[in-house]
């Protein structure tokens, strides 16, 4: 065993308590009374969640806590309110009318901070503009956009007038943007002239124009100015904001929407080659974002919150925008990169604006850590109370390095796991209460109750890995796939009945810890974010020279799991480093460069069971350890172990 390995085990048996400084302060703050209200809210989950509802403002009360079910799920049935009213407008009535809502640096420098009043106008004249232009409750609009302010007023003003965004990543391309776009059935986009990316401009108008032309739905197009670039601009089709504002009344009515009335469409990989449009409700979500936003980064009116995710990501929505914003919460984003244009990026950012919670990824922490300590030394770091991590498992060494260095040993750490589908954070410590052992995420959240099980759904004991599910419905919870429903039910609660399938390993401990190994199906985390090997094999395959591919993930020590592609090629194309790159930068053309593989290899044949299938498995341990361990008898050709081992 290496030293590393040897370091890693040991770290296996630690147990961090919250500093006493900070447990003093938080609104929970210790393991007792965290347990006592646990109980509560699975004893009595309806009681729990009604009255965990009376934090946010409803303009009518509901009716029924929840229908009980697991699929299709409603919570406060019949109630009606407005998510940005609670985002905004009930912030001015109480003394937080001139607080930071939301402060912002650009990558090249640039700042801006709007107060709730301040942030609450722009919402309502960009509302206002979208209504301008026909959108109305229900109509779904495509936001494809830098990460400026503009992008989070446009998710607001989207939710003021019941109209259901789409954050497309500006990271993806043009073609899957469009299939995004189809799939929702947007008519517009909202979008900018480009963003800033490690000194380029991201060509975000061009990618839409690109799109645009591939369909007739798309009937309008709005545009923020951001970098200043030249773009196309199509008479009776795209449309400046910055002219459009002008005109348009300042303010807006909410619109009084049903609790169940859809805020947003996420798509979100699967093993499928189709992303999946993942809908989320009004009501549910925004009282259990809001909740656990507040009772895992134990906001105070104090804090100036910074979570590194996109908007383009589930996190960016429930805990960059709606969770923070609901609690009136100071939030702080940047736009760029963390390493540019020096690798202290986002120390100098902590320091200058006295960050007090920083919530990122464990890949940026890797990245940090490759880079060295010499860029956070010089930097002061005291505002920090609390440190996050989300978006894949974090390395227990990786852990400690963020809590020696980043947070001084001082600062809790939350591990927070959660996904799309789940909406808001399901476990996760908190950080006033709960002993920490680097690597977990520890226990459930209040009302949600995790099992780790077998194949037929029996619980495992302790230190088994098995699958992780979900017992019983909770508000935050999706509400189904857009326009997919056979695969809602297919994917999520079919495999075992009874229970949500999160498409994740773990294993729970002695101590009833939760340890999360991954998903254990195809879909790859590559730096936090989900690919499904099927949609970069679709893509491989679209080009001329790809008869068949096969994409694995494997782990990286930076990315966490790291793109493989196996592929074959078509009679007339030989294999060679040109064609390598070639089809790296088509899958990037097809995707974005999220989905770039690391690797490619040929091969000229690919492993297949006797029904045709490609087993992903073997070409996965090949990839680890040059050799196959696992049963082999159902491959159709079995001369390829032998060639699979020359490669
Ligand atoms: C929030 C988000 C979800 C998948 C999930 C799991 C992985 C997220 C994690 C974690 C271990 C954590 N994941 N948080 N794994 N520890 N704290 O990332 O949503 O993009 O839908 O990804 O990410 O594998 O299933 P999403």
């Amino acid at each position: 065993m290496g030293d590393q390995q040897c370091q890693e085990r040991s770290y296996l048996s630690l147990k961090i308590y919250p500093p006493h400084s900070f447990s003093q302060k938080a609104l929970i703050d210790t393991q007792q009374k965290y347990k006592a209200l646990y109980k509560e809210s699975i004893d009595n989950p309806e009681l729990f969640w009604g009255k965990v509802a009376q934090e946010i403002d409803w303009f009518k009360p509901w009716e029924k806590t929840s229908n009980g079910e697991l699929i299709h799920p409603q919570w406060f049935c019949g109630g009606s309110l407005n998510v940005s009213y609670n985002c905004l407008d009930r912030h001015l009535k109480g003394n937080r009318k001139s607080k930071r809502a939301l402060v912002w640096e650009g990558e090249n420098g640039e700042s801006l901070t709007y107060s709730y009043e301040e942030l609450t106008k722009e919402v309502c004249i960009t509302a206002n503009v979208l209504k301008k232009h026909g959108v109305g409750k229900s109509d779904t609009v495509v936001i494809y956009m830098p990460l400026i302010p503009q992008a989070i007023i446009t998710m607001l003003a989207c939710a003021r007038i019941g109209a259901i965004h789409n954050v497309v990543f500006a990271g993806f391309s043009s073609k899957s943007l469009l299939e995004r776009i189809l799939d929702s059935g947007a008519r517009l986009i909202v979008t900018a002239d480009g963003g800033f990316r490690r000194g380029k401009i991201i060509p975000l108008k061009t990618r839409v124009d690109e799109a645009a032309s591939l369909s007739n739905q798309i009937k309008k197009v709005l545009v923020f100015k951001r970098t200043g670039s030249a773009v196309q601009m199509i008479e009776g089709r795209d449309y400046w904001m910055e002219k459009e504002r002008a005109g348009v009344e300042e303010f807006c009515d909410p619109a009084v929407l049903d609790s169940e009335q859809p805020l947003f469409i996420l798509y979100t990989s699967g093993t499928t080659g189709k992303p999946k449009g993942i809908v989320h409700s009004s009501g549910g979500y925004l009282v259990q974002t809001a909740f656990s936003t507040k009772m895992i980064f134990d906001l105070k009116e104090e804090d100036l919150y910074w979570c590194t995710a996109d908007i383009g990501w589930i996190t960016g929505h429930s805990y960059v925008v709606y969770g923070p914003l609901a609690n009136g919460a100071s939030i702080f984003i940047y736009e760029g990169a963390p390493d540019f244009p020096s690798f202290d990026r986002f120390w100098q950012l902590i320091e200058k604006y006295k960050i007090t919670i920083f919530y990122t990824s464990p890949t940026a922490i890797r990245a940090f850590i490759k880079w060295g300590l010499q860029w956070i030394a010089n930097h002061d770091l005291s505002s920090l109370r609390l440190l996050g991590s989300v978006g894949e498992p974090i390395n227990p060494e990786v852990w400690m390095w963020f809590y020696r260095h980043v947070g001084k040993e001082k600062c809790p750490i939350v591990d927070t796991w959660w996904q799309t589908e789940t909406g808001s954070i399901l476990i996760s410590p908190l950080p006033g209460a709960t002993p920490m052992k680097p690597g977990s995420a520890t226990f459930p959240f209040f009302g949600i109750s995790p099992e780790v099980v077998d194949e037929q759904g029996n619980p495992l004991p302790p230190g088994r890995n098995g699958f992780l599910v979900i017992k019983g419905p909770w508000p935050s919870m999706f509400r189904g796939i857009y326009k997919d429903e056979n695969n809602y039910k297919k994917i999520y609660f079919s495999r075992i009945p009874g229970v949500y399938f999160t498409g994740d390993g773990a294993y729970k401990d002695e101590e009833g810890y939760f340890w999360i190994t991954g998903r254990i199906d195809d879909v790859i985390n590559v730096s936090g974010h989900r690919i499904g090997s099927a949609e970069v094999e679709n893509a491989l395959v679209s080009h001329p020279a790809v008869a068949e591919a096969a994409v694995v993930g494997i782990p990286d020590p930076y990315k966490g799991e790291a793109l493989i592609a196996f592929i074959t090629l078509k009679e007339g194309y030989l294999a060679s480093t040109e064609l390598v790159q070639v089809l790296k930068d088509h899958v990037v053309k097809e995707i974005g460069s999220l989905a770039r593989p690391q690797e490619i290899r040929f091969l000229d044949t690919l492993p297949k069971t006797r029904s045709g299938k490609i087993v992903r498995r073997l070409l996965k341990e090949v990839s680890l350890q040059g050799r196959i361990t696992g049963d082999t008898t159902t491959l159709e050709d079995s001369q390829f172990i032998d060639k699979i081992g020359k490669i």
